[in-house]
């Protein structure tokens, strides 16, 4: 039989550092596969939860973070409108680019599609990017990444997620898993 292509993959990082309307961060991820499903969007593959050292600008609380393999009936463009409802629906409001949130939903890679992709600088703010700019150097999505799908390869730089995250130097440390969040509790 045919087996799924690789090529085909839609791949999703969630990351949250505060509460939102749905209570603590561990709510919100446990509401996140209602949320989803609610928007025709189901989830293929999980990876475990990990508390991350935060990265970017200031002060602020560490992430929880994890990567979706999922689903989508909708195209690229629409499923970014969808994910930011679900971010509006978990609290999110307007605030500092790399600012803390109560839900932060990024498209990793739709396929093998390529949109707007040059060298990982935003050239319009708010147009989608494809792979996502940053995805490739950050190892809160790399990590989890490889457990959903190791061999996953970048359509633009051609290096797996495995490969990927051999280049990143990190320190273990920094990026945890939750042991009472097991993958289970995604579904
Ligand atoms: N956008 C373009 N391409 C995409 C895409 N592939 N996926 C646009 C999602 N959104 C995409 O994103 C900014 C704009 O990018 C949106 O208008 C969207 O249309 P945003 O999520 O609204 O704003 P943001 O999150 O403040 O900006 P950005 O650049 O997405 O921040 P990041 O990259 O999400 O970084 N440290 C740890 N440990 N873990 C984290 O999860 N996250 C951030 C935020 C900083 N530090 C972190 C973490
Ligand atoms: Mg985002």
């Amino acid at each position: 039989g045919m087996k799924p292509s690789r090529g085909n993959m839609v791949l999703l990082a969630v990351g949250s550092n505060t509460p939102g309307s749905f209570g603590p961060i561990t709510e919100t991820l446990r509401k996140l596969p209602l949320l989803l499903e609610a928007h025709g969007i189901g989830i293929a593959k999980a990876s475990r939860l990990y508390t991350t050292n935060p990265v970017g600008t200031g002060l602020q609380p560490h992430y929880f973070n994890a990567v979706l393999q999922i689903s989508s009936p909708h195209a690229p463009a629409v499923l970014l409108r969808h994910l930011k409802s679900i971010e509006r629906q978990a609290g999110r409001r307007l605030g500092r680019h790399w600012g803390p949130r109560p839900l932060d939903l990024d498209i990793i890679a739709f396929g093998g599609r390529v949109v707007s992709w040059r060298t990982g600088r935003r050239r319009s703010p708010g147009a989608l990017i494809l792979p996502h700019p940053e995805a490739h150097l950050r190892a809160f999505v790399l990590v989890p990444l490889c457990e959903v799908a190791p061999h996953w390869r970048h359509p633009v730089l051609g290096r797996t997620a495995r490969d990927l995250l051999k280049g990143l130097r990190i320190s273990r440390h920094s990026i945890q898993p939750v042991v009472d969040f097991p993958p289970g509790s995604w579904h």
